[in-house]
């Protein structure tokens, strides 16, 4: 299998992202987002999942965080799916129970070539800081992008930040079940296409 990796530039009139994705090399990645709240569960992740992210993004967060984190979701997404190629020789699924403290989730995916995201998670409002609403946004334009069946669910949880590690770390634990290279050097489906 050749070395799977991919470098996407993505600019708009809203925001500005350059993204390396190497799924075989695991190394400190270089995480710029300007969101400090992102760079820190995008790290957990990456680093979670055995892969080396590298982003620098920028975007019109005078406005809000929405258009920035959802383009990262759709940038990160794009990026996997190339990667990922015909998807012959790898595992395909993955899914890993996550516990944070008190926090616990649960996360389960599907390299499926079909893009699904169920996110069921009890997130609690708040007025400040960072808008946890936003990580449904990611992983729904992540999910879409890399056409892959991803269930998020948060079994328990009090604090925020806690619950959103949970699921960062989860993603990049179940990930890394998904991408690893079997024995076969098949497309791990019966349809013989992913
Ligand atoms: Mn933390």
């Amino acid at each position: 299998m050749k070395r799977r990796k991919s470098k996407i530039i993505r600019n708009t009139t809203e925001t500005q992202i350059s993204l390396s994705l190497d799924l075989d090399k695991a190394e400190k990645s270089k995480i710029a987002t300007s969101l400090p709240f992102m760079d820190h569960m995008l790290n957990l992740f990456a680093a979670h999942a055995g892969i080396t992210l590298d982003i620098k993004a920028a975007g019109d967060t005078e406005i809000d965080d929405h258009h920035l984190i959802e383009d990262i979701g759709i940038t990160l997404g794009k990026a996997l799916k190339e990667c990922l190629g015909d998807k012959k020789g790898i595992a395909r699924y993955g899914n890993f129970l996550l516990p944070m403290d008190e926090a616990l989730s649960y996360i389960a995916l599907d390299l499926s070539g079909r893009p699904f995201l169920s996110y069921e998670v009890d997130i609690k409002f708040q007025t400040t800081g960072f808008n946890y609403d936003l990580i449904q946004e990611f992983f729904y334009a992540l999910a879409s992008n890399a056409l892959m069946t991803l269930h998020i669910k948060m079994l328990k949880g009090r604090n925020n930040h806690h619950i959103a590690e949970s699921i960062f770390k989860g993603f990049g634990r179940a990930l890394k079940q998904a991408i690893a290279k079997t024995k076969s050097s098949k497309v791990p489906s019966t349809k013989g296409v992913l």
